[in-house]
């Protein structure tokens, strides 16, 4: 007798059991992630050819926030719109990349769905061969809103139906909620098909590893200084342990560590940016990132309350951003709400 090996479970089948079994998705949602997931797909393979397609380097255009944007930022957004508007799943969407929503052209049946994405994360990176990744956000278009404009998407974090990025690493991953914990795919480059290779991720309480950018210290807050000043201090100082200091300058990658084996991802606020109010962006880095923290056992503030509750003013609206691990980002948090009360 020669027993059968247990197949593999690809993202479709994981998707398929979460709507026949549990019932947690319709139909509609289904589409949307595995559209999202095959538009991943072609971006990891333009990435993943990196000087040989002829897409590094800066399309010469700037984006709505002021950045230039690289040749794969234009094209990594043009590969989701392309795969987003035809399936009928969608309302509108929205992106880092675009001044405004994008409305479900008029040729193309409408869905309930919004979908909000950064194309590609960190594409500083992109140039010098380090991971890069694509976030994205879904929510529920309002009910009675038939041509959806940047107002819809204004809703706070919480009511996101469905959150999930890709990393484009030495392999590339699928990180998905459908606010039913956390589950990791790797992309099978042979068959072309995403699969399940880490289920219910969780994130430990306790770390002693951060991520922040330490060259703004000098522009940061008092308690933002004094809580790394104190990790800094080690074993000798008020902590008595010695942490460890990571920063790619891809959130994409630094997060996806985080959810691997714990640790804080910080992006505070600074004089530099002061009156921008951050730097990453709430509705498609922020609010995606926090979502799946919390799912996955974190916690996710902007240094004095939760993230997923702020109520979104603007499509580019910026946050500062704490998460990870619960007892560290409660901490952090606890020493500027000290501050803001003194
Ligand atoms: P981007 O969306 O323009 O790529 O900017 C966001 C990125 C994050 O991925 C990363 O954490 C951060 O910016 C890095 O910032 P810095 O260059 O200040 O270290
Ligand atoms: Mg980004």
């Amino acid at each position: 007798m020669h027993s059968r090996t247990v197949a593999p479970i690809s993202l479709s089948r994981f998707l398929i059991e979460e709507q026949r079994e549990k019932h947690h998705i319709n139909a509609d949602l289904r589409l949307l992630i595995e559209v999202v997931a095959r538009a991943c797909k072609a971006i990891s393979i333009a990435v993943g050819k990196g000087a040989l397609g002829g897409v590094l380097g800066s399309a010469g255009t700037e984006n709505v926030q002021g950045e230039v944007q690289k040749k794969l930022d234009v094209l990594s957004n043009e590969i989701l719109l392309e795969a987003n508007e035809w399936g009928g799943h969608l309302a509108a969407l929205a992106s880092e990349e675009m001044d405004a929503p994008h409305p479900i052209p008029h040729r193309y049946p409408k869905g309930e769905y919004l979908l909000v994405f950064d194309p590609l994360d960190g594409s500083s990176n992109i140039d010098v061969n380090v991971s890069v990744g694509t976030i994205f956000s879904v929510l529920r278009c309002p009910a009675g809103v038939r041509e959806p404009d940047a107002g819809a998407f204004l809703q706070p974090g919480s009511q996101q139906v469905a959150a999930g990025y890709a990393v484009y690493g030495p392999s590339t991953m699928l990180v998905l909620t459908l606010g039913d914990g956390v589950q990791a795919f790797t992309l099978d480059r042979e068959l072309g098909s995403f699969v399940l290779t880490a289920r219910d991720l969780r994130i430990p309480e306790d770390t002693r590893e951060f991520a922040i950018n330490l060259s703004n210290l000098r522009h940061w807050q008092a308690p933002m200084r004094r809580y790394i000043e104190e990790l800094l201090a080690g074993k000798s100082g008020p902590r008595g342990v010695d942490f460890n200091l990571r920063w790619v300058a891809s959130m994409v990658a630094d997060v996806h560590r985080i959810l691997c084996r714990g640790g804080i991802f910080i992006y505070p606020l600074d004089a530099k940016i002061k009156d921008r109010g951050g730097k990453l962006r709430l509705l498609y880095e922020a609010n995606p990132m926090a979502f799946i923290v919390e799912q996955a056992g974190g916690m996710a503030t902007d240094g004095l309350g939760r993230i997923l509750d702020l109520v979104p003013q603007s499509l580019h609206q910026r946050v500062p951003v704490f998460l990870g691990s619960k007892n560290e980002i409660a901490r952090v948090t606890q020493y500027h709400r000290e501050a803001a009360a003194a």
